[in-house]
């Protein structure tokens, strides 16, 4: 299928100038992948099947939501009342709320309900112009719950309109049977859960959770240890409630991406710029915890370290099912530019996945594409609460058909 869309602008998001910009521009698409991009009066060929006409709107990558924990059962709003109280997110996962109280909703739920509730949220952040997304596992901290989290995202991804990125995070919280035996859950992990998820080829890579209320930088450590024994890559929350110094760990390790990163200090910066690890920004986090400490933007900046941004949704800390959200919150709350928020759920974001075949408009690049109905794309994060969404390309292919 061979197919151009004219009388369109494009946000190519190559660097050099904002955005990429493109006015006055066509791009064509062949075989799933983009053969041409440019100013429409400078393309020759007329071999298309079909031309499409977008009436002047502007063309994205489509957006890539590179940090979700999508699957879960029930939801936290009883938790949050408490935390809007005063509890604090930390006094709550101590007293066995918090991540745990997730965990025994889904280790209840079925197969087919959890991929029912989680198809539901996956079709939000679809309807913003996610063409690839990020889901992981780490509410089961069970074997049996862990596969079929992760089955559950392999199912989704299987929809030919998304691309759906599987991570193992076994190492989320100590689930309460194994609270006196940390060892012991590590152990579990490692020698049980993680060679079963690898045989069945469930996950894409392997995620941690290094924190004060979760696991320390040697546990994770070995985790990631075996992960990358079976060749998996690695991505790490890390240094978002207090400063562990994980993220410097991780990218020693050659991590793919660093998320959270509040507490992140210079080492910890230079470590990611010299493994060229991205540092993925979840502002829904911080604000539904209504924490003080930024991310070190500037510093991040100067070092060169490449800033995504993602929703982090999760029932507990950041229920946003909003992409566009999280860039509008990345640019008030962490002193993004809306030119810094769009790379960071595009080329960045992709980056951060280790995908070096989408999140930029140009030749060779997949087809994935998103269609707004602005003029300008600071408008992608500047109003809150509207999807401006018009049409979502999909490897080429037309999500509503064709
Ligand atoms: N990501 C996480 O994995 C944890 N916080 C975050 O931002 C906890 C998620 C949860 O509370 O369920
Ligand atoms: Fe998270």
């Amino acid at each position: 299928m061979q197919r151009l869309l004219t009388n369109c602008r494009v946000a190519t998001m190559r660097s050099g100038s904002p955005y990429g910009l493109i006015e006055n521009a066509a791009v064509a698409i062949r075989d799933g992948h983009i053969a041409w991009v440019g100013i429409a009066a400078d393309y020759a060929d007329d071999s298309f099947e079909e031309r499409v006409d977008l009436g002047g709107r502007l063309v994205t990558p489509g957006l890539i939501d590179c940090h979700t924990h999508l699957v879960y059962a029930g939801n936290r709003a009883e938790e949050w009342s408490l935390r809007l109280q005063g509890a604090s997110y930390e006094e709550i996962a101590r007293r066995g709320g918090g991540i745990v109280s997730t965990v025994s909703a889904t280790r209840a739920a079925g197969h087919s309900q959890l991929l029912e509730a989680t198809r539901a949220r996956l079709d939000v952040l679809l309807a913003e112009g996610v063409t690839t997304v990020e889901v992981k596992s780490g509410y089961g901290l069970d074997l049996e719950t862990e596969l079929r989290m992760l089955r559950v995202a392999r199912e989704l991804g299987e929809a030919t309109e998304v691309d759906v990125v599987a991570t193992f995070l076994g190492a989320h919280a100590l689930p309460p049977e194994y609270r006196e035996r940390r060892a012991d859950y590590v152990r579990l992990m490692i020698e049980e859960v993680l060679p079963a998820v690898a045989a069945e080829g469930l996950a894409d890579a392997v995620d941690a959770y290094c924190e004060g209320i979760a696991f320390t930088t040697e546990e994770v450590r070995s985790v990631f240890e075996s992960a990358q024994a079976r060749g998996l890559p690695l991505r790490l929350h890390a240094e978002q409630l207090s400063n562990c110094q994980g993220a410097a760990m991780a990218a020693g390790m050659g991590a793919l991406s660093c998320d959270h990163l509040e507490y992140l200090d210079d080492a910890g910066v230079e470590a990611m710029a010299a493994a060229g690890t991205v540092a993925v920004l979840v502002p829904g986090a911080w604000y539904y915890l209504r924490e003080t400490q930024e991310p070190p933007v500037d510093a991040l900046r100067s070092a060169k370290v490449p800033i995504a941004v993602s929703t982090d949704h999760n029932p507990g800390t950041s229920p946003v099912l909003s992409i566009l959200a999280a860039m509008n919150m990345g640019c008030v709350l962490f002193g993004l530019s809306p030119e810094e928020a769009l790379r960071g759920a595009t080329a960045n974001a992709a980056r951060a996945l280790g995908f070096d075949d989408r999140g930029v408009i140009e030749p060779g690049k997949l087809a994935d594409l998103a269609v707004w109905d602005v003029q300008s794309p600071a408008e992608l994060s500047y109003a809150l609460g509207h999807n401006p969404c018009r049409r979502v390309f999909k490897a080429g292919v037309s999500r509503n058909g064709g």
